[in-house]
């Protein structure tokens, strides 16, 4: 995996998959991050969006924003193989709605492609006055059991204003860096091993 920058120093690409229900704030997020303002977003995401974002010198991630309707959700496993960090989008204010957000985090997290994937959840929509905290968040989704075996993180977040992404950011290339880091140390010995 890998990408050659203009100066032919090799760049890292990851391969970020955000999904959520619909209406979570993905697309805002995805926008948000990539042009600081979402202010041409209109309609709901029918499909995906897909960005890049060069947010480190030595690396670049592309982000997939899957749409998160109902019908959609059936096809998210086809964008799964390949994926090194997972952004799970909830709005913090839609208490209605956690429990299917907690079910089908948990059904994702089974499949075997997202295997000790890292997983950043996105707790959006903080500027809202019934917004649940990080916390609340954390055990509505029964984030230690359904995480015990990968990196997590919960991050309260306004993809309105940007506030709490730049932190979001900065824990998900962590993740990803280190699990890339542990699956090279991985195949190198691997090779040593065959070589013996
Ligand atoms: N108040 C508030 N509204 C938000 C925030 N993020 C997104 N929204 C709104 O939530 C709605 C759904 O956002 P969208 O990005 O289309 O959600 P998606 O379906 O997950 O891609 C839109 O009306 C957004 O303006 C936020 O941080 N705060
Ligand atoms: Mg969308």
């Amino acid at each position: 995996m890998g990408l050659l920058t203009s100066k032919g120093t090799k760049t890292k690409q990851a391969r970020i998959l955000m999904l959520g229900l619909d209406a979570a704030g993905k697309s805002t997020l995805l926008y948000q991050l990539k042009f600081g303002h979402a202010e041409f977003l209109t309609a709901s995401t029918v499909g995906f969006n897909v960005e890049m974002l060069e947010r480190d010198k030595s690396f670049a991630l592309t982000v997939w924003d899957v749409g998160g309707q109902h019908k959609m959700r059936q096809f998210w496993p086809y964008y799964f193989q390949d994926t090194d960090g997972l952004v799970f989008v909830v709005d913090s204010a839609d208490k209605d709605r956690m429990e299917d957000s907690r079910r089908e985090l948990e059904r994702m997290l089974k499949n075997e492609c997202l295997k000790g994937i890292p997983v950043v959840v996105l707790a959006n929509k903080q500027d809202l006055t019934d917004a649940m905290s990080a916390e609340e968040i954390t055990k509505r989704l029964h984030m230690k059991r359904c995480c015990w075996d990968r990196d997590w993180y919960v991050q309260p977040c306004c993809a309105k204003t940007g506030e709490g992404l730049n932190a979001a950011t900065k824990i998900i290339i962590s993740y990803v860096k280190k699990k890339i880091n542990s699956k090279d140390e991985v195949s190198h010995s691997d090779v040593q091993e065959d070589r013996l």
